[in-house]
């Protein structure tokens, strides 16, 4: 696994085999915990587990046991799946699905020892029910919070016919749970037919609501305001416009800065999978914020910065057709802020080599006439059985844009002007990308400022 060239060193994930999506994510006595769904036992989806690790800097991860297993004979024999954590009165409590036979059922679990080992509810599932007077389809995934003493949860759903939807519990304990109503129902023929892992939170003075949604394979968000127990969404947009960012999950820390990590998948067939050994990895944490327009903001976490090293800067870069390589700038985990400033040119961005003739070349370009940025990796692989895909998402038109990029190992996460993300996965067939290249197309491009930064691994020091 070390020398897995396609192995990420800076962003979270299981020591091997499968994982999808977080869990549980939560502050608590000043550690930030992050649970996963695991397959302890292959590179595949499997029998859901509940994997752990915990960080006092969102930076470095320590590994902890395993959470949540399956128990023979119950509600969860074939998977814990996904859910929440709640703190009751100072009792970390678990919300999640149990899964049997393809059903799922909603569970809880406490722990007395901050986190570390769990108890299940003798009483599981807590809801049997679903939703009195509704054909649903599906019922799964839990957001949990706590409002004028009182708990409400969320569970993702779809109303057969109709649209995804999360439907609204309430609760004295946790235990005993009262359906009420849907909280915001979907077009399926837009948002369609099922919406996983909701996630509901304030945002200033808006509410957000995150879903899922099946089988869009894109996380969708909607911005809005929320009175009476009903959500009135008033803008929608896409959190990650790449197709491998899904299932996120957020918290608010003790900052009150609300932090999102979300699920990558891999771009590539379960045989290379099988080969590897190992599948899927967390996001970058990203800070959520309301711009004044009310739009999302996304930025990576600040502590990032935590693990920069050797730096590279220049400014006043005229770039034209021919693509130039950016001088002494080597290896798979780097960090990139280039501010490109409008030039004649029609496009322009910046490109991963992957080999010296660049043969193998992935252009993070941004296009003035759609307004998008892309990232096309159609040619990252000499080889063919990679999934190919150009992935772009509309960047508001601005007179300079500034490119955040991260790349390490098989991951490419790009913050376009501290909104629009585009999260894509490659899988260059050579070890060390050669290089960093600059180019435009239809005339020059000028970029202002130019940093970038090797970044260490996470793996050198335990926290937490
Ligand atoms: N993954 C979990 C489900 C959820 C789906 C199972 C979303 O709870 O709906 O691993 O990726």
């Amino acid at each position: 696994m070390a020398n897995d060239p396609h192995r990420p060193s800076y962003h979270f994930l299981p020591p091997t085999n499968w994982m999808n999506d977080p869990n549980g994510v939560v502050q608590w006595k000043g550690n930030y915990h992050l649970f996963y769904q695991y397959n302890p036992c292959g590179p595949l989806f499997g029998k859901a587990h509940w994997g752990h690790a915990v960080s006092n800097d969102l930076v470095h991860w320590a590994h902890l046991p395993i959470a949540l297993a399956p128990t023979p004979g119950t509600v969860d024999e074939d998977g814990c799946w996904s859910g929440c954590i709640v703190n009751n009165n100072g009792v970390p409590t678990i919300i999640y699905s149990g899964n049997r036979n393809w059903k799922q059922f909603p569970c809880i679990a406490t722990s007395q020892d901050d986190l570390l080992t769990w108890e299940k509810y003798a009483g599981n599932p807590v809801i049997t029910a679903p939703a009195p007077g509704l054909e649903i389809v599906d019922f799964r995934d839990h957001c949990v919070w706590k409002e004028d003493g009182t708990w409400y949860q969320l569970i993702g759903s779809g109303i057969k016919g109709v649209g995804g939807t999360a439907l609204l519990y309430r609760s004295k304990d946790l235990l005993q749970w009262e359906y009420m109503h849907p909280l915001c129902i979907g077009d399926k023929s837009t948002t369609e037919a099922m919406w996983e892992c909701p996630d509901f939170f304030p945002l200033n003075d808006k509410y957000v609501l995150v879903v899922s949604p099946l089988p869009l394979a894109r996380t969708l968000y909607f911005i809005g305001t929320y009175s009476d127990h009903r959500f009135t969404p008033e803008f929608q947009g896409t959190l990650d416009a790449g197709s491998h960012f899904y299932a996120p999950q957020t918290l608010c820390d003790d900052k009150g800065r609300r932090i999102m990590w979300g699920w990558l998948r891999e771009g590539r067939s379960n045989e290379l999978i099988q080969e590897a050994g190992w599948a899927g990895m967390m996001s970058l944490p990203r800070i959520l914020t309301l711009r004044p327009d009310n739009t999302l903001g996304m930025v990576p976490a600040p502590e990032l910065a935590n693990l920069r090293g050797k730096h590279y800067h220049d400014a006043d870069i005229t770039v034209a057709e021919i693509p130039q390589t950016v001088e002494d700038v080597q290896g798979a985990a780097l960090e990139i802020i280039a501010v490109f400033a409008r030039g004649d040119a029609s496009a322009f961005g910046i490109a991963i080599f992957g080999l010296h003739d660049h043969a193998e070349e992935i252009p993070i370009l941004y296009d003035y006439a759609s307004g998008h940025l892309e990232i096309d990796n159609t040619r990252s692989n000499a080889s063919s059985v990679i999934h190919y895909e150009v992935e772009s998402g509309p960047v508001t038109e601005n007179e300079r844009l500034k490119l955040h990029i991260f790349i390490d190992g098989s991951v490419i996460e790009v913050f376009a002007n501290d909104t629009t993300c585009i999260t894509e996965r490659i899988y260059l067939s050579h070890h060390d990308h050669s290089g960093i290249g600059l180019f435009a197309h239809g005339g020059n491009a000028k970029i202002i400022s130019l940093d970038i930064w090797e970044m260490q691994p996470i793996w050198t020091q335990r926290q937490g």
